[in-house]
This record gives C-alpha cells, structure tokens and sequence, in this order.
C-alpha cells in the first residue's frame, strides 16, 4: 500500500565522549530489559490497523512509541527496516460495514487514508513496507498450503451452505502441536489462554479442532462474505495472525528483532504470529522475533478506548477542533509507553504550555560559552533506557527553565530527531 510522507530528520552530534547506551527496551517474553536490535540493522515489525474508527489516541500511543524506538535506532546510526500490516478485510471491519450499510471496501479505504494523515500530521515515521491483508492473499495462501504439507496444519469441515462450490475443502486451523514453543511468548497458563483466546477474536468451541487453542489459518467462503481464490484451499479469506506472519516474513525476513503493538495483542495474536514465524521459517525457536514489544493500553471514560465500546478520541477530530499535532505527540509522550493511563482534557492542556513554554525557551538569546549538549545527551539517554519519554521531556523542561544553559539550536534539533517536535 501507499504510505505516507517521512518527516525529515536533522543530523545529531555523536556524544561527546564517543560512549553509547545501547538502546534496550522492555521484552514482554522475559519481562526483562534487552538491547531491542543488537547489529547494525534494525528490523521491526508493528501491527497496523484494522481500518474502521481510526486514528484514536490508544493506536498514536502505541505507534509512537514504535516511532521512538525508530528514532532512538537511527540516531545510534543503524539502518532501520520497519514493516507494518493493514487489516483491511477481517471480521469486526465487515461488520462495522454491513452495520452502517457501507461497503467495506470504501470503509477500509477511507479510514486508511484517515489514518495516512494523522501519521503524517503526528510525524511518524513511515513503514518502508506496508501491506494490507487483501495484498497478502497470494502469499498465506501460499503458506498455509505449505503448513498443511508439513502437516502443521488440518482442514475442518465447514457448516452446510459454507465454503462456495467446493465445501469440502473446508477451512484450516493451525495445528498448536506441531510448535513444540507455543506458549513461550506470553508464558500464560491454560486458563487465562483459552479466556483470552475467546475474547479477542479465537474461536475455542469450534466443533472439529484438535485443540481448541488452533487458530484460524484460511476461512472458507461464506455467504456475503469476501471471498479470494485459494488454489488448492478453495475460495476463502487469511486468518488474521497468518496475515501478520506473512507480511513480516517477507517485508523482514525471519527472523527479525521486534515484534511490537499494543498489549492486547501479546495473546493470542503474536503468540500466534511467532508461532506461524517458527514454521514459516523452518528454524523453530530461532526463526521467532527475538523480542516483543507491547505498549500500555489508554483508556477514556473508565474503559480501554477501543472502536467495540466507541469511548474514542480521534486524532483527526482533535486536529479539526484547531489542535497542534505537536501538543497531540507531547500528551503522550508525558506517560511512558508501558503506563496503562486514562485520557483527560488535562493531558492535553498540560501539552499544549509545555509546548508554549520550549518555544519561549527556544526563540530566546542564544546561550553565552557555556558548555552544550546536556539536553541531547540527556534524550538520548533516557529514549536509549526503554524508551523513557518522561525522563526526555523532563530534560527539556529543565533547559526551558534556564535556557542559557544549552544551546537553542541543539536542543530543538534533539527534540525534532529523537522527539519528532517541531518548536
Ligand atoms: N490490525 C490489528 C493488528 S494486526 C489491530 O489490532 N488493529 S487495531 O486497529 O485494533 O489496533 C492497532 C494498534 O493499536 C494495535 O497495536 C493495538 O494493540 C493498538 N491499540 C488499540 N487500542 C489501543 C488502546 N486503547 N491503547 C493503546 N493501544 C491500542
Ligand atoms: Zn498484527
């Protein structure tokens, strides 16, 4: 798909004493610190949207803080490969669809370029490959075909009047045993894995799975459903972790260093997902994303913000109401990536002085022959330890007490690069 246009990034100094804290962030696996990309490139891959209701501030939370994480990487002068997916056929876009009476094409269409423009508003970095599910259909059609021959996974008979004119065929799930690490991602047990698999999107009491946890690989068509030619699995749609397996595999290659979203999606989706990378890649364990990222889900109005509850705070009606994109990025920069924390017209009051306050800071006289950097060196820091933007900001609101103290020029340019604020 077409992405959006890359803000421009300014060169920064190196540190002055040549020394670099490697960039290490939270991995939700070992729930320890580890350095996010160990070699000279970064790979990334963060799950995109599913386009209806978006942009809300839940998803520019979660994608910003895969937009420091970038910015923290190519500041350490890696080169940064970042992947991202559009889930623009799945089962909650058909239904907001049929619901509203619109087709969902034009839904998923719309509420991409929606999208498209609150990134570029946001300054977000653009993915260098961005593929929608309905692109993907030939190649999971392809893996899914490859994960049946190795017998990975098994068809199940659909319900009568499913599955076009080739029924028989039947839709094909995953087969859990065939990955002797399932469950290493999350490390959840049983219980709360078949809860959770229910609540987001699995199907535990389908009649004909091996194992109730199976996912979902190729559903069948049915009727008034979107369907594609399957080849060999007949007419159908993917699964939705297939889909993100996939795109990652041949955006990324396997494997690759982070696997990144929010924390609604560490089970069963990238649980699911890595487990399709260790079968798609042929190397089990070491075919997995090497860490997974998860960022803390925002609420408003005392319940997760999400597009099934409709507690929303859209990007683009902030924009329409006047509101600087800048002051959108500074409200969420103040809560670290993992806090779990509820919106309130005070986050973006509090954004929008700070705001005001590092321009004043900014256009005043230029520092006398004090030393700088501390500002940069201070960013780059507290963005290298897990991504630590409270400690970034709180930096730069010590130098806008006192802004003799830097230099001005460096400090916009470090909260442009490393911040993606322009003052
Ligand atoms: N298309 C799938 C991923 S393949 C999907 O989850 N789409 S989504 O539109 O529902 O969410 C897009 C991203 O925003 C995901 O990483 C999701 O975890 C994150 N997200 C959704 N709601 C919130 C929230 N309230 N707070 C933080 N992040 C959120
Ligand atoms: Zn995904």
């Amino acid at each position: 798909m077409r992405t959006w246009q890359a803000p421009e990034i300014p060169q920064l100094p190196g540190p002055q004493d040549g020394r670099r804290d490697p960039v290490v962030v939270h991995d939700s696996t070992t729930r320890g610190l580890v350095e996010a990309a160990p070699g000279e490139q970064a790979r990334l891959y963060a799950c995109g949207i599913t386009p209806y209701d978006a942009t809300h501030l839940g998803h520019a939370n979660t994608y910003l803080a895969f937009d420091l994480l970038q910015r923290a990487w190519l500041d350490a002068g890696k080169t940064v490969t970042y992947v991202s997916n559009v889930t623009d056929v799945d089962d909650p876009l058909l239904e907001r669809a049929d619901a509203t009476g619109v087709d969902w094409r034009d839904l998923a269409a719309e509420q991409t370029q929606l999208f498209r423009d609150d990134m570029t508003a946001l300054r977000m970095l653009p993915p260098a490959t961005w593929t929608g599910a309905v692109e993907s259909v030939p190649a999971v059609v392809e893996a899914v075909q490859a994960l049946l021959e190795a017998g990975a996974a098994y068809r199940v008979p659909v319900e009568p009047g499913a599955g076009g004119d080739a029924p028989e065929l039947g839709d094909v799930y995953a087969d859990l045993t065939a990955d002797p690490d399932f469950g290493r991602v999350a490390g959840l047990d049983a219980g709360t894995m078949t809860a959770l698999f229910a609540e987001r999107g699995g199907d535990p009491q389908r009649e004909g799975k091996k194992n109730p946890l199976d996912p979902l690989l190729w559903r069948r068509e049915r009727a008034g459903e979107p369907a594609w030619d399957g080849g060999s699995l007949g007419t159908g749609r993917p699964g939705w972790h297939i889909e993100c397996a996939v795109i990652a595999r041949d955006g990324l290659g396997l494997p690759f260093d982070v696997q990144g979203g929010g924390a609604d999606l560490l089970f069963p989706h990238h649980e699911m997902s890595t487990s399709h990378d260790r079968l798609l890649s042929g190397r089990g364990a070491e075919g997995a994303p090497r860490v997974h990222v998860h960022a803390g889900l925002i609420a408003y109005q005392g319940a997760k913000m999400s597009k099934s509850l409709g507690n929303l705070v859209l990007v683009s009606r902030l924009r329409e109401a006047g509101v600087e994109p800048a002051a959108i990025r500074l409200a969420l920069l103040a809560h670290h990536y993992r806090t779990e924390w509820e919106w309130t017209d005070a986050d973006l009051a509090g954004a929008q002085q700070r705001l005001a306050r590092w321009r004043a800071a900014a256009a005043a006289p230029a520092a006398g022959s004090g030393p700088t950097g501390g500002v940069l060196a201070a960013v780059r820091g507290a963005l290298a330890h897990d991504l630590d933007a409270p400690a970034a900001l709180g930096a730069v609101d010590a130098w806008a007490a006192d802004p003799a103290s830097d230099d001005p020029l460096l400090v916009a340019a470090t909260v442009d690069a490393l911040l993606g604020v322009r003052l």
